[in-house]
């Protein structure tokens, strides 16, 4: 550690690749965590090679994927060609707007094939409705609340027709969502510790890259800290995007401690007055009670440095995994607590109506969603961006 200071102060920490590795700080650390070395085994071949199978995704901890040696065959791993070309290629989907990335979603289709068919209001729009928004992972209890009431202002006669019924759908929807809108504040503290949790292949790691840029662009300092140390491939592509954002990465490489990495990391970004560090996470372990051990720890092992830290435990949801998302929060709040939430692959062929889902039932802000693998494809969550993206107005 101490090295590594010198070499900063130097101005050579930060690599033509933008990458460093620490040698773990051992005596404070060991003292603060009483440990033993990581117990966990590297992957094993059946393990490997799964890339994201879409069949796992949808388990609450599916398989993990490749190995260093796949690795350097394939090159980066779930970084499509590469963060170079991320950032770089044609700016395309940063113009596009949330409509455009949102119309492929089951909701937005369901609802739009849905009013071009059923044009009267009449009841059986209403029983189509429920059924498109159940089959839009909206869930139960949210699509119940909402065609109730939109049932009972019909009888009611308040709506003349049924475009009159989806603007109050429209809007019963921003209000549902309006209140988990809430960004992401950094505000003066210093360094804010930014921890991203989720499973596997949600999306952490891409949306740390992103993040990274972002907030680079705000002129912030970033650390980043390799704390997914269950597999070489997951240190290597965090290094990639920070090779290519020029931001420094703490890295101890495969099998180090995941909490040793992330604890290493904040006290360089303390020493060298970063403004924000976003740590990485393992998304599954041998064990689910393993990965929920190793986050616990991480948690415990911060707040011995900054009792406050971390600032945001960030969790990454894949929009595509439906109401198994609800499993997976519930399970992430009960071990590590959850102060935010990042959706991503909403641009895919997700249905989108997790986003509901979320919102009624744990009404925790949602930060950030991700409509796309480039760098600047992850947008602030907009309630009514979102909506108008799922529900064009003119449908
Ligand atoms: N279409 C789309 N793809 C995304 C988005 N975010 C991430 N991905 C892709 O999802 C895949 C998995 O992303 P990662 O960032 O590696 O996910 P992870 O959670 O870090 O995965 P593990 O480290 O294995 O737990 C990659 O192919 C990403 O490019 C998004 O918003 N939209
Ligand atoms: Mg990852």
């Amino acid at each position: 550690m101490i090295a590594l200071s010198k070499r900063w102060q130097a101005g050579a920490s930060i690599s033509s690749h933008g990458n460093f590795s620490v040698t773990p700080m051992s005596s404070l650390w060991n003292k603060l965590a009483g440990r033993n070395p990581r117990p966990e085994a590297p992957p094993t071949s059946g393990e490997r090679g799964a890339q994201h199978d879409r069949s796992a995704e949808q388990s609450s901890i599916p398989a993990r994927h490749d190995s260093p040696a796949e690795w350097s065959e394939q090159g980066l791993p779930n970084v499509a060609s590469g963060p170079d070309d991320l950032l770089t290629a044609t700016p395309m989907p940063s113009r596009r707007s949330w409509r455009d990335r949102l119309s492929s979603s089951g909701f937005a289709r369901g609802l739009s094939s849905l009013f071009a068919r059923n044009p009267v209001l009449s009841d059986e729009l209403l029983d189509e409705l429920e059924i498109t928004l159940l089959s839009a992972d909206v869930g139960v209890a949210s699509t119940g609340e909402l065609t109730d009431d939109l049932r009972r202002r019909m009888h009611k006669r308040e709506f003349a027709d049924a475009i009159a019924l989806r603007e109050a759908l429209r809007a019963r929807l921003v209000a549902l969502l309006e209140p988990v809108a809430q960004p992401l504040e950094i505000g003066a503290r210093k360094p804010f510790v930014l921890l991203v949790v989720g499973v596997n292949g949600v999306g952490k790691t891409t949306t740390i890259g992103k993040l990274a840029r972002r907030f680079q662009q705000d002129k912030r300092e970033v650390l980043l800290a390799a704390g997914d140390t269950f597999r070489a491939a997951a240190v290597a592509q965090l290094q990639e995007w920070g090779s290519r954002l020029g931001v420094p990465v703490c890295s101890q490489g495969q099998s180090a401690d995941s909490a040793s990495v992330i604890f290493d990391a904040l006290q360089m970004a303390v020493a060298h007055q970063h403004d924000i560090l976003i740590a990485d996470t393992a998304g599954r372990l041998h064990t689910r009670s393993g990965l929920m051990d190793e986050l616990a720890k991480v948690k415990r092992v911060l707040g011995k440095l900054d009792a406050e830290a971390p600032h945001e435990v960030l969790m990454v949801i894949d929009g595509t995994t439906g109401q198994n998302a609800i499993n997976q929060v519930r399970q992430f709040i009960n071990a590590i607590g959850v102060t935010g939430l990042a959706v991503t692959k909403l641009d895919g062929t997700a249905k989108g109506g997790v986003v509901f889902a979320l919102a009624r039932e744990f009404a925790l802000p949602i930060r950030y969603v991700g409509l796309g693998e480039r760098a600047e494809d992850l947008s602030v969550f907009d309630a009514r961006a979102f909506v108008d993206g799922l529900l064009p107005f003119g449908t």
